[in-house]
């Protein structure tokens, strides 16, 4: 009797395992960053959170042929982005993605990123023991340079 419960207990952990993983990391204003017509390749900002530790190792995206996790650093004194294997994330801490520092890359873009489109993106991680996650995300476009315009435009709005 005991031995068919835990059976049960253990059969249950198993098939609602996936449905716990879907939120071991929270994605905290996700946004890219808007182009113009001629520009294939742009960025994707956001703030990760992971439940445990995880890594985040890829991301795809159907507005893009390649997608890269990019870090930024110095090399010869010049500032430069360059992919990264993995990204880690420590449990409860928040990671943040953000222009000037790690971001991530979306290159081959199909057509232009209009400032009101939602971009999809689908984040791969992968947790200590070697197994994989991943995680969809609608990030919003920002147009370039949203700040300055928006501000100045503001006074002839109403
Ligand atoms: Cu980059």
């Amino acid at each position: 009797m005991s031995f068919v419960r835990s059976l049960v207990v253990g059969v249950i952990a198993v098939l609602s395992a996936p449905f716990l993983h879907a939120a071991e990391v929270s994605v905290d204003e996700p946004w890219v960053r808007g182009t113009v017509a001629a520009q294939k390749a742009t960025g994707a900002f956001m703030r990760l959170t992971a439940a445990s530790p995880l890594r985040l190792v890829g991301a795809s995206s159907p507005v893009a042929a390649t997608v890269e996790v990019h870090e930024m650093a110095m090399e010869h004194n010049v500032m430069k982005m360059r992919p990264v294997a993995g990204l880690d994330l420590p449990a409860g801490q928040a990671v943040e993605l953000k222009p000037g520092g790690y971001h991530i890359m979306l290159m081959g873009l199909v057509a232009p990123l209009a400032a009101d489109a939602q971009v999809p993106i689908t984040l791969s991680f992968e947790r200590p023991d070697g197994s994989r996650l991943t995680q969809q995300v609608d990030a919003p476009v920002r147009p370039l340079g949203a700040a300055a315009p928006a501000m100045s435009h503001g006074k002839h709005m109403h």
